[in-house]
């Protein structure tokens, strides 16, 4: 007989399960310095929960050729009107792509070169996003609900977070009177 087995599954609090599989969650004390509001940011609860990341990684990081898979879920709220969002990186390997996909919920993918040049596209379920190799990424989740999107990237990425952590993004999204603006 042929066994024909279950499938992974990708659910927000029962992702894929098993071996290979990895949840980070951040919380806003592991965001600090991310957003423009530094007094806003202080009263707030540092245990806010931001977003979290299921990160299905079949191969050793570094790997050439392999491929990792990831949902990441991005709870709504803002720090002095700045939406919460994603840290945000370069890879390692800088010319790496990445592909991103909406599931849930309303956001905006920000993007930034190498020379700062800012770009944005709007998230939403089945939206569908190309990023270039040289290309920072961080998603903003927009909405008044959960914002989850889909990852997928090379298993030779990896993640470059200090060009952010130092400089940040050229453009910041900031609700003004209620409409999502990139300034
Ligand atoms: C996506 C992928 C991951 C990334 C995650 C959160 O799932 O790009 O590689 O880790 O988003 O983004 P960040 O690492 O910038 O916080
Ligand atoms: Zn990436």
């Amino acid at each position: 007989d042929t066994i024909i087995n279950e499938p992974k599954r990708v659910f927000r609090d029962d992702h894929l399960g098993g071996e290979g599989v990895d949840k980070s969650i951040r919380k806003l004390k592991d965001l600090r310095g991310i957003f423009k509001d530094e007094r806003a940011f202080e009263n707030m609860d540092p245990e806010t929960l931001v977003y979290e990341v299921i990160s299905y990684l079949p191969v050793k990081e570094g790997t050439q050729g392999g491929v990792y898979f990831g949902v990441t879920s991005i709870f709504p709220g803002s720090v002095g009107g700045e939406y919460f969002m994603t840290k945000g990186h370069f890879h390692a390997m800088i010319d790496r792509t990445e592909f991103y996909w909406g599931i849930k919920g309303e956001g905006v993918l920000i993007l930034m070169d190498e020379q700062r040049r800012v770009w944005a596209e709007k998230m939403f379920p089945g939206s569908f996003h190309y990023i270039p190799g040289r290309v920072a990424h961080r998603v903003a989740n927009t909405g008044k609900e959960l914002l989850s999107f889909a990852a997928s990237w090379p298993s030779d990425a990896g993640h470059n977070y200090e060009e952010i952590a130092r400089n940040g993004f050229a453009k910041r999204l900031i609700d003004i009177n209620g409409v999502a603006s990139l300034i």
